[in-house]
């Protein structure tokens, strides 16, 4: 409760008190609120309104790479290793059937290394993955104002999709292993550029180096000074090199502050937000646009060589954009 301005109590917004009660360490709000935020429409927006009021403490650091290379086994590693009291793992997963199961082994996987205090949340595709630009930025900023310190997101670096949501973070940790060709892989994939910091895990297998130095030739290559990104080599299964990933994180915390790169990627992040948020709303309207009578009867002339596709496209951007009057 707050005094307003003639000095009486007024009773608080629902929405003030659920972020309050998340602040206080309140696990099944701070849950609710990530729910809120996830299905969209009205209340979502105001739940990340909110946030985004609260936000900009949080330490947001991402973990990317191919799929089995030890994300989660690092991330929760990280975890206990920030010693912090109120982390906070998001972890993405791309539901395609072939890893539906994969959110719950990770889960296991994370809980056995993760101290109690983690805060741990999965969150899947569902619909197209443009959604996932939207929807993680949301998530994060929810976590953050509700005092979550450092906020960890795990996504498989496998798609353009993918790769965009890890690199919007305020450190972008990159994980290849050993063996032929994974650093070219990363290289493929566009994780190159994206890596602040890389880890070759699965050091106990042989060539942990030869990676490293696969990855050192490819850097060199690509190096345009300011910030290298350092190599860490970890055994994530035995906790080994993990306190070294921190300490790199937190030497890279520290560039991004004395720099004013933080400053400069979290606006360039607002903006692209401000992009992928009109996309996907226009994307909506289209598929609303192609489901509507007017939609399928145009398809349908499409489909008896009436119109032509292009005209059927002019047909109904024209109804998407009437012809404002003068
Ligand atoms: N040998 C070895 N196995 C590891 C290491 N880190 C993770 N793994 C194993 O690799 C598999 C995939 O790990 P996981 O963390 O789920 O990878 P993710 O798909 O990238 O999240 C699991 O069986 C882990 O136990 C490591 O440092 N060495
Ligand atoms: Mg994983």
């Amino acid at each position: 409760m707050s005094p307003n301005r003639s000095g009486e109590l007024m009773s608080c917004d629902p929405l003030d008190e659920l972020f309050e009660a998340a602040r206080g360490g309140n696990r099944r709000t701070l849950g609710k609120l990530l729910t809120m935020a996830e299905k969209g429409g009205e209340p979502a927006a105001m739940v990340s309104e909110q946030a985004y009021r609260g936000a900009g403490q949080a330490r947001v650091v991402g973990v990317t790479g191919a799929p089995g290379t030890g994300k989660s086994t690092i991330t929760g590693q990280l975890v206990a290793a920030a010693g912090a009291s109120r982390p906070a793992i998001l972890a993405i997963d791309p539901s395609s059937p072939l890893t539906g199961g994969a959110i719950l082994g990770d889960r296991i996987r994370m809980d056995s290394h993760v101290s109690s205090s983690a805060f741990i949340r999965s969150m899947a595709t569902r619909g197209h993955a443009g959604g996932l630009a939207v929807a993680v930025p949301d998530a994060v900023r929810v976590l953050d104002a509700a005092g979550c310190d450092p906020i960890i997101v795990e996504t498989v670096g496998v798609g353009q999709v993918e790769v965009s949501i890890a690199a919007a973070a305020d450190t972008t940790v990159v994980v290849v292993t050993p063996g032929w060709g994974d650093a070219v892989q990363a290289n493929k994939a566009g994780l190159l550029e994206v890596a602040d910091i890389f880890v070759v895990n699965k050091a106990d297998r042989p060539d942990a180096r030869g990676a490293r130095r696969d990855l050192e030739l490819m850097l060199d290559l690509g190096h345009r000074g300011g910030w290298r990104a350092p190599i860490v080599l970890t055994t994530a299964t035995e906790g080994e090199g993990i306190g070294d990933l921190w300490a790199e994180i937190e030497r890279h915390t520290a560039h991004l502050h004395d720099s004013g790169e933080l400053v400069r990627r979290r606006c360039r992040r607002r903006r692209e937000e401000v992009a992928d948020r009109v996309e996907l709303s226009l994307r909506d309207q289209v598929d609303q646009m192609i489901h509507s009578e007017l939609g399928q009867a145009a398809l349908n002339r499409v489909d008896h060589q009436e119109l032509s596709p292009a005209a059927a496209a002019e047909l109904l951007l024209a109804e998407l954009n009437p012809p404002q009057p003068l």
